[in-house]
């Protein structure tokens, strides 16, 4: 078993506290490596060499700094195989969609690493002559990147590249279930030449470390995702230092199938986003919404195709649901399963906790579907597991009424082959991200991801956007005319 210290300057080193914690493969049990409980110390460790690698990393041409980066998704596919399946063994996750989440990283920082050579600014004429205006894209200096469990490679990458490209250095601490992958990370950035203190690692709570990142002011701006609770916390705190943070929170995702829609593409979709991850994306299908002329036989061949999904060990290709990630998220989602049954909801499937055999080894929950009058409670609050809502709908308006009536606006989908109604939906839906004809899961990178409402607070990782979540734009005139020129007072 492997035991981890923390990453400080270029060092694997020793955490300043001796207590650690383990990491544990979520289907088995097997403890998989021990992490340091980190300190408040560790992390200010972090951020010095953070700062002391600044000047020079900032200085090195963007361009370059890409290229260090591109090694990175470089070295990624070259291990993709070990890496999937480590993220599978780490988080549960089946083993196509761990190759996924690796691929989705490699995807990021290969389109991230060509930004350094645009971080793009504006020019623009002067309303004075001879004058020049412009702005420059800046770093914004030391910064903190704090991960989730459930994408352990792609999320950090999203953030951790996008930093570094734009001449920022980091200070990453992961989420404490998947704190393996984001080792092997870290060492892969080490492996493809990134200099020393440029990126620092440090493990442990949320309350120690994670409070540390966002409160200590040398740290500048923050990067965030995870539960909306948390997010507010983060964001409260870093507002008191007027600390830039950048949250990316829950969702509440429908899909919406109308009657003009391809039922069985529809219903395939609805698996993949709802029971795909367990279920543990922000992104994550909790809500079906059907047009009430095509519910029967969209609810019939529903159940028929969720029967047949194998629910098992994650790392065998047969495999379509595996565990949800630890006994808490069981926990929770198995609470939340009962708050449906108690509040009247319909229980059509699963329901229960999977026992016997491999089950008991590890967090197996079926996939669960409830059919579901809009305003219950598991109509509207995350649950993060493989539990969907299917809830009848008069119309289209009806439909949309109910996917904007939740506090969450992440992602969203609708099934019809109606292009009037398809790009009424690209209007009326309040949420980020909106998919015709195909699930609310599979965003592609180089496009802005997150959401309105509780799901944020205004920003988009990744994409065209991703960039600007790092930089201060630093606004530039230029005086040629060899005398004193008045902006606004000056008449030609
Ligand atoms: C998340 O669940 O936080 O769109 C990210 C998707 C993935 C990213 C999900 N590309 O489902």
């Amino acid at each position: 078993m492997e035991q981890y210290g923390i990453y400080i300057d270029g060092k694997w080193i020793k955490s300043t506290h001796s207590e650690t914690f383990e990491t544990k493969n979520p289907t088995t049990g097997e403890i998989l490596a021990t992490f340091p409980k980190g300190t408040k110390e560790d992390v200010r460790m972090a951020i010095e060499a953070a700062e002391k690698a600044l000047p020079k990393w900032r200085r090195t041409p963007a361009p370059k700094r890409g290229e260090i980066i591109l090694r990175v998704a470089q070295l990624m596919r070259e291990r993709k195989e070990g890496l999937g399946a480590l993220v599978t063994k780490e988080m549960g996750k089946v083993i196509v969609e761990g190759k996924g989440d690796v691929q989705e990283a490699i995807d990021f920082l290969e389109y991230i690493a060509g930004e350094g050579r645009r971080l793009l600014g504006e020019t623009t004429p002067s309303e004075l002559p001879n004058k020049f205006c412009m702005t420059v894209r800046q770093p914004i200096g030391v910064v903190g990147c704090i991960t989730p469990w459930n994408f352990p490679i792609a999320i950090p990458c999203w953030k951790i590249g996008a930093a570094l490209v734009a001449g920022n250095t980091v200070v990453f601490k992961p989420s404490g279930l998947t704190p393996l992958c984001a080792a092997k990370l870290v060492e892969l950035f080490e492996e493809a030449g990134l200099p020393q203190g440029v990126l620092n690692f440090v493990t442990g709570s949320g309350a120690v470390v994670g409070q540390e990142i966002v409160e200590n002011p040398k740290i500048r701006a923050i990067s965030f995702t995870g539960g909306v609770q948390s997010g507010i916390d983060v964001y409260s705190r870093a507002a008191k230092l007027l600390k830039p943070a950048h949250l990316e929170l829950g969702g509440k995702n429908p899909q919406i199938i109308m009657e003009d829609a391809n039922i069985e593409l529809a219903i395939e979709g609805v698996l993949f986003g709802a029971f795909g991850t367990a279920g543990q994306r922000c992104t994550a299908t909790s809500r079906l919404i059907v047009q009430r002329d095509v519910y029967d036989i969209a609810l019939e061949r529903l159940l028929e195709r969720t029967q047949a999904l194998k629910i098992g060990d994650p790392l065998d290709p047969e495999t379509h649901v595996g565990p949800v990630i630890s006994e808490d998220q069981e926990k929770k989602v198995l609470n939340y399963i009962q708050i449906g049954i108690d509040e009247g909801a319909k229980l059509l499937h699963g329901g229960k906790k999977l026992r016997g055999g491999l089950y008991d080894k590890g967090f197996f929950i079926e996939p669960t579907i409830f059919e579901a009058e809009h305003g219950m409670r598991i109509t509207k609050e995350e649950i993060f597991g493989p539990v969907l809502a299917v809830i009848k709908a008069n119309d289209y308006e009806d439909a949309v009424r109910i996917a904007n009536d939740v506090d969450y606006g992440l992602s969203s989908s609708i099934y019809t082959k109606d292009v009037v109604r398809a790009f009424r939906a690209i209007e009326d839906l309040e949420v980020g991200i909106t998919y015709i004809n195909a699930p609310t899961i599979g965003a592609e990178v180089h496009l802005p991801f997150g959401g309105v409402k509780n799901t944020g607070n205004g920003g988009r990782e990744a994409g065209t956007t991703a960039i600007d979540e790092f930089t201060e734009i630093k606004t530039v005139f230029i005086d040629y005319s060899n005398r004193l020129q008045k902006a606004q007072i000056d008449e030609q």
